[in-house]
């Protein structure tokens, strides 16, 4: 099991900051003047994402869901790109096309995701068989909730994953809830990870609101797959502390979400490094201070740039002139 240097644990926890502040600015711009792509908040839910592509390479793929943004950004994709992307400007990966929910970044191996919960699925094990072939010792991060378990794709893709040695994680965050639906009234199982002995893989059940055993754990099935070990499946209990989306009202009750917040992940390290006597109270502060005035600018590069022209709309959506389209 590796162990984790101080620096990596200042890393680690930079990441949980940059991440939360850039949530809660989305939330808070989507209230006071609204954003053109509707939030589907990972807020609570950011060590999983941070803890998992820390410890990465840089041509490693993730294959994301739409909740999993602290992944991307951990895997290095610049904020400003996001941000013009969640307002359809110019200066985003897809150019005004998709919001950020859909975002790929190929340079650092994010794969677009599908619009399909679960769609993703197979199309891991295909990049996981790719990198078999290609013997390029790259990993697939593949990244769904507690819903997107239940989907027919994940059978076919961790059987396919577990049979011809894979090398990719499957990576769940089990946030108890699929919607408004609590995650007992769907699965029969307590533990998803147990779903992995069917397929003769290995299975973890972990702390997702711990940042430093995501890091360790994923670290270690990560050195699995690339020595051709094969894939694993992770599931990684949380908890969702906004509603399904920001344009849906909570459906669960206050002390469900009051005993929730006691174990966000975030204040949660700060104990940790306040203990161990790696940072101060005014070190985070500095900390906290700097990734605000860096997502800040990010919303305004986003805010501000330009809307794409009307005649490129069918740019890059059709293959060849599609004049068809047009008429
Ligand atoms: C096949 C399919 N069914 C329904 C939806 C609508 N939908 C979007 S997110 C979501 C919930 C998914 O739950 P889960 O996989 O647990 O992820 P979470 O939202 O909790 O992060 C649903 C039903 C969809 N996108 N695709
Ligand atoms: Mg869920």
């Amino acid at each position: 099991m590796v162990t984790i240097s101080r620096e990596d644990k200042i890393g680690l926890y930079r990441q949980l900051v940059l991440n939360r502040i850039f949530e809660e600015k989305t939330i808070e711009l989507y209230r006071l003047e609204g954003i053109p792509e509707l939030p589907h908040s990972n807020l609570g839910e950011e060590a999983i994402g941070v803890g998992s592509c820390y410890g990465l390479n840089a041509d490693d793929y993730v294959v994301p869901d739409l909740r999993i943004r602290p992944a991307l950004i951990t895997k290095g994709v610049p904020l400003n790109e996001i941000c013009a992307d969640m307002y359809g400007r110019l200066g985003g990966t897809t150019n005004g096309r998709a919001t950020s929910h859909h975002m790929g970044y190929p340079s650092l191996g994010v794969v677009g995701t599908s619009g399909i919960i679960g769609g993703h699925l197979t199309i891991s094990a295909g990049f996981g068989m790719a990198s078999k072939i290609r013997k390029d010792k790259r990993v697939t991060l593949c990244f769904f909730g507690d819903g997107g378990s239940n989907r027919g794709d994940f059978h076919t893709s961790i059987n396919f994953a577990s049979l011809k040695k894979l090398p990719v994680l499957y990576i769940i965050s089990n946030n108890q809830y699929a919607e408004g639906m609590p995650v007992e009234s769907h699965i029969s199982i307590k533990d998803i990870a147990d779903r992995a002995a069917g397929y003769s893989m290995p299975g973890k059940v972990i702390d997702g609101n711990d940042v430093l055993e995501v890091y360790r754990e994923v670290q270690d099935s990560v050195e699995r797959a690339r020595n051709g070990e094969g894939p694993t499946l992770i599931e990684c209990k949380t908890f969702r502390l906004r509603p399904h989306c920001e344009a849906h009202p909570e459906t669960r009750s206050q002390e469900e979400l009051d005993e929730a917040w006691k174990h966000d992940p975030v204040p949660r390290m700060e104990k940790h490094l306040l203990h161990e006597k790696i940072l101060t109270e005014s070190e985070m502060g500095d900390i906290r201070k700097e990734y605000t005035r860096q997502v800040d600018e990010a919303f305004e590069f986003g805010k501000s740039a330009p809307y794409p022209p009307v005649e490129e709309l069918y740019n890059s959506v059709y293959d060849g002139e599609a004049e068809w389209v047009r008429s």
